[in-house]
């Protein structure tokens, strides 16, 4: 595997992002070796996984590959985007996910993490929600993702400035689990990771499933549907979405006109 590194110890699996030249940005390949592990590990009875970056990382994933959004007229989050095929497979695989974090977290890897089932983060991680960043329509099982790791208000904040916020302030808010020591970090992680291994798999992967479902009970119309994706439309047609691309590519500052 190229961009990713797999270890098992017993029944704990281990996954460490490793693209470090693009920050472990979230792209087609880097998301398939991370699936393909996921599969590998469920397959092989792993009860347990930790999904992490290098030890040390400074930017634990710096989110959707920019260089692979569209750059207008198609939806840059549709069904089969690298980055919704990671977060539902995290969601429904099996086994336990836990998301062990150092550094920065941005954009989908956000989502990433929140779709994990626990999150374990050393003082110095920061998360940063940034489709407004880049003028992007996030799509709508994203946004209930947010919505079922904060509160309306908190998802807004996020949402609407696009800043990162801290660790402590992540906790704070129950949005993440634990903030660790960063000495600490790996030996409270893999603890937890063995005391969950040492339980009835099973019972554990029915529950992770009941919470899935029940958590996804949302009632959304077909008429709410089909407004929201209009107007999600409208974003990824316009000339904001096509600037904030273009900008990041650039390294420059985006010109947003709201058009
Ligand atoms: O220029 P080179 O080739 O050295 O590559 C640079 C960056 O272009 C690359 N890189 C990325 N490539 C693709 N997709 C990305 N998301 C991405 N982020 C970074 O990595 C190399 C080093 O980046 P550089 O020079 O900017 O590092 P830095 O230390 O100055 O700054 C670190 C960051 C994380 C603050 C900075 O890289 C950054 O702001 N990255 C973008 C974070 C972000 O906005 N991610 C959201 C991506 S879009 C997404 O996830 C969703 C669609 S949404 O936006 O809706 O949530």
């Amino acid at each position: 595997m190229e961009f990713i590194k797999l270890t098992r110890d017993g029944h704990i699996g281990t996954i460490v992002l490793d693209r470090p030249k693009k920050l472990n940005a979230l792209s087609h390949d880097l998301v398939a070796e991370v699936i393909a592990a996921l599969q590998e590990l469920e397959g092989g009875g792993a009860r347990v996984v930790v999904l992490r970056a290098q030890a040390g990382a400074r930017v634990w994933s710096a989110g959707h590959d920019v260089g692979e959004l569209p750059e207008g007229g198609r939806d840059p989050l549709g069904w089969d985007d690298p980055l919704r095929n990671l977060v539902r497979t995290i969601e429904t695989c099996r086994m336990p996910v836990i998301a062990m974090i150092e550094g920065g977290v941005w954009g989908g890897a956000v989502e990433t993490v929140l779709a994990c089932d626990i999150v374990i983060a050393a003082p110095d991680a920061t998360f940063a929600v940034t489709p407004a960043r880049l003028g992007v329509p996030y799509n709508v099982s994203g946004m209930m993702t947010f919505m079922s790791a904060a509160s309306l208000r908190l998802v807004k904040e996020l949402a609407f400035t696009a800043a990162p916020i801290s660790a402590e302030r992540a906790e704070r808010i129950g949005m993440i689990n634990h903030v660790v020591a960063a000495e600490d970090l790996e030996a409270f992680t893999f603890d937890m990771a063995a005391t969950i291994a040492n339980n009835a798999p099973l019972s554990i992967a029915v529950m992770k499933e009941q919470l899935r479902v029940l958590a996804g009970a949302k009632p959304v119309s077909p008429r709410g549907f089909e407004k929201v994706q209009g107007l999600r439309r409208i974003v990824y047609d316009s000339h904001d979405y096509h600037e904030g691309i273009r900008a990041f590519k650039e390294k420059r500052k985006p010109a947003f006109t709201g058009k």
